[in-house]
């Protein structure tokens, strides 16, 4: 089974991490196809906690070969304090790591745009990690990007420099009242990275078709989340890129037919941060209650991530999109201590009920969740490692997930350790 994604199936956070290292010692490479340092990944090994913005969580499996597809954008800044906070603690993550000369980079002026236009945005703002990302790939969309590659051309760099600076610096003078941005700093900070990052460049279709021939196993590790998807999610809420199963085909260079599992990963109740509609969330006591026992704030930004209750129909649209062949569910232990716990079945929309999402925004920002209450558990499930170790009503639980949700369970989250696992198949 070579090549595997793991894609989040709602708004993020749900626990890809964890999850792309629970397959740890079979994987031969971790992949990242998309977003960028707006990511934030958290695993916790040996008590230890790390968490990742730009590189693949493989980078703590030392067999697994670390890669950033072209689809990723990448932040060269982040990138090296990242691999440099890592060999502080011991983890060689330069060492393997392998990146796409197609890549973009995020510059200073992207960190600049992304967050003057969320401030000019006013209460339209999409509520962005102000990482850039969004600005880094309008440009790469609009031809205007800088790549991995350029950094190797120095006179081409300064011209690209100078052709996306054009425009913008008269938008951040005339419209946004800001400085504008000298292009020889610009260019001198990329040149300052190229000696560390050129052993690293390569062509990773490539690498990763070879792989694959090879029958090496090639994990594509999703950031953000199905409903993030600037084509399938809750637009224009969404991050810029296509974190969606089918992301990882042009987000590192390989065709679908190379694709023989999709993990979608979903968390036993649901969470959201930033702006945009999401019908389950709790703007009371219990919402304020599942975000201090799940720890629900964001991994990059720290902000507090909105809460809810699990809902079927956001999953289920996920799984059909991406074509989940499994989904793991994480954070279970997390719903211990309701006597009731309600899940969304469906949706009332001015007076219809709608059994799928709905196809317009309009009418999903209206949709009111129609609730069907499932019976909780008291037990602290944190020590669970085999289905029959859980409760009742909290097998019960998984297995109405499960038949809501378009999928097999195929593995459960008791706890953020790695051990932390109830494997179902
Ligand atoms: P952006 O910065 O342009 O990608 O923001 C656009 C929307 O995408 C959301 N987004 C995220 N949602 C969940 N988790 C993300 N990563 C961090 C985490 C978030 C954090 O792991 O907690 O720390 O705040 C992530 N990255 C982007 C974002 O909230 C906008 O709704
Ligand atoms: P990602 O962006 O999908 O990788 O998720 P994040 O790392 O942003 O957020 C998930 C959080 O939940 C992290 O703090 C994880 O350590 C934690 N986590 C993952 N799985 C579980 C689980 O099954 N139970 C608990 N309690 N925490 C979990
Ligand atoms: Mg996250």
């Amino acid at each position: 089974m070579p090549g595997i994604v793991v894609v989040g199936a709602q708004w993020g956070d749900e626990g890809k991490g964890k999850a792309t290292d629970q397959l740890g010692d079979r994987v031969d490479y971790t992949v990242r196809y998309s977003g960028g340092n707006n990511a934030g990944h958290t695993l916790v090994v040996g008590g230890e906690r790390y968490a990742l913005h730009l590189l693949p969580s493989g980078i703590l499996n030392p067999n697994s070969v670390p890669v950033i597809g072209n689809g990723v954008v990448i932040d060269l800044d982040v990138l090296f304090d990242e691999i440099d906070g890592l060999a502080a603690r011991g983890v060689d993550a330069a060492k393997n790591l392998l990146v796409s000369a197609n890549a973009h980079l995020i510059t200073p002026y992207h960190q600049t745009i992304d967050k003057v236009s969320e401030r000019f945005l006013g209460k339209r703002k999409i509520g962005t990690t102000g990482r850039g990302v969004g600005p880094a790939y309008s440009d790469k969309v609009n031809r205007l990007g800088i790549r991995v590659q350029d950094l190797f051309d120095e006179q081409l760099l300064r011209e690209k420099v100078e052709a996306a600076l054009w425009q913008k610096n008269h938008l951040l003078v005339k419209v946004y009242n800001q400085r504008a941005i000298d292009p020889d700093q610009i260019t001198e900070r990329l040149l300052g990275h190229v000696d560390r990052l050129r052993p690293m460049v390569t062509d990773i279709s490539r690498v990763l078709i070879d792989a694959l021939d090879a029958d090496k196993v090639v994990l594509f590790e999703g950031a953000q989340a199905h409903h993030l998807d600037v084509d399938h999610g809750t637009y224009p809420y969404v991050t810029s890129s296509n974190p969606i199963a089918a992301g990882a085909c042009t987000g590192a260079g390989v065709g679908p037919t190379r694709i023989d599992r999709v993990i979608g990963i979903a968390k036993a109740y649901t969470t959201r941060v930033g702006e945009g509609p999401f019908p389950t969330e709790l703007l009371d006591a219990d919402g304020d209650k599942i975000r201090a026992d799940g720890a629900e704030f964001g991994t990059t930004t720290g902000r507090k991530r909105r809460c809810g209750w699990y809902d079927a129909l956001v999953v289920d649209a996920a799984a059909s999109t991406n074509a989940f062949t499994d989904i793991f569910l994480t954070k279970l232990d997390i719903l211990s201590g309701w006597p009731k716990i309600p899940v969304c079945v469906a949706y009332d929309v001015d007076g219809e009920r709608h059994d799928r999402l709905p196809m317009t925004q309009t009418d999903f920002a209206r949709a009111v969740p129609v609730y069907e209450l499932q019976d909780g558990w008291s037990e602290d499930i944190s020590g669970a490692r085999t289905f029959a170790d859980l409760p009742k009503t909290c097998q019960a639980y998984v297995r109405r997930l499960e038949e809501l949700s378009g999928a097999r369970i195929s593995g459960i989250g008791v706890g953020p350790g790695r051990e932390q696992v109830v494997m179902l198949h």
